[in-house]
């Protein structure tokens, strides 16, 4: 079934100059980019995008991570796309994350970072976690007129 997924490339993933090179990785895999904005987000929004973890201990952390540096916010469409970038995403934990994830490849610079500086767990990047979530969130950070249909090219002989 084909879906969308919100993925968000997180402040640390800026910094560092990662943007082109995860958006790669999902363009090679086939995915489609049907939305794309850099944004940079405030507390209230934090609240919302993560409001699913208001109250945990690590929650003023995250919230302080995710609001120090724009975030580029794509959704991504592909059939079963939510699962497939989770699997390209890897663990939350970037020591967890398998090499040839995302996190797994990228996330140690900032996870290390974090940790020196006891800050919360810094990890790169964000892919919704299931289709509740992924409607949820693509609704949160898209107005329905950025999202674009189209055809990539490949895509005339499955029709
Ligand atoms: P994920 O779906 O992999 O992004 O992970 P979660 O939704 O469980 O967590 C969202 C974010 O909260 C993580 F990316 C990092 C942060 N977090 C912590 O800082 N500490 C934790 O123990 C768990 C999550």
């Amino acid at each position: 079934m084909i879906e969308q997924t919100l993925v968000l490339i997180k402040p640390d993933g800026i910094y560092r100059g990662l943007i082109g090179n995860i958006i790669t990785r999902f363009e090679n895999a086939g995915l489609k980019i049907v939305g794309m904005r850099m944004r940079w987000i405030d507390k209230d929004f934090s609240k919302r995008h993560y409001a699913e973890h208001l109250g945990k201990e690590f929650y003023v952390g995250l919230e302080q991570y995710i609001t120090a540096g724009p975030v580029m916010a794509l959704v991504l469409e592909g059939v079963e796309v939510i699962e497939v970038v989770r699997k390209m995403v890897g663990s939350t934990e970037p020591k967890k994350a398998l090499p040839g994830t995302i996190r797994g490849d990228f996330a140690h610079v900032s996870y290390q970072q974090a940790d020196k500086e006891h800050k919360g767990l810094c990890n790169i990047i964000h892919a919704s976690a299931n289709q509740k979530d992924a409607v949820k969130e693509i609704m949160l950070w898209f107005d329905p007129m950025d999202l674009h249909t189209y055809k990539r090219a490949g895509e005339e002989w499955t029709k």
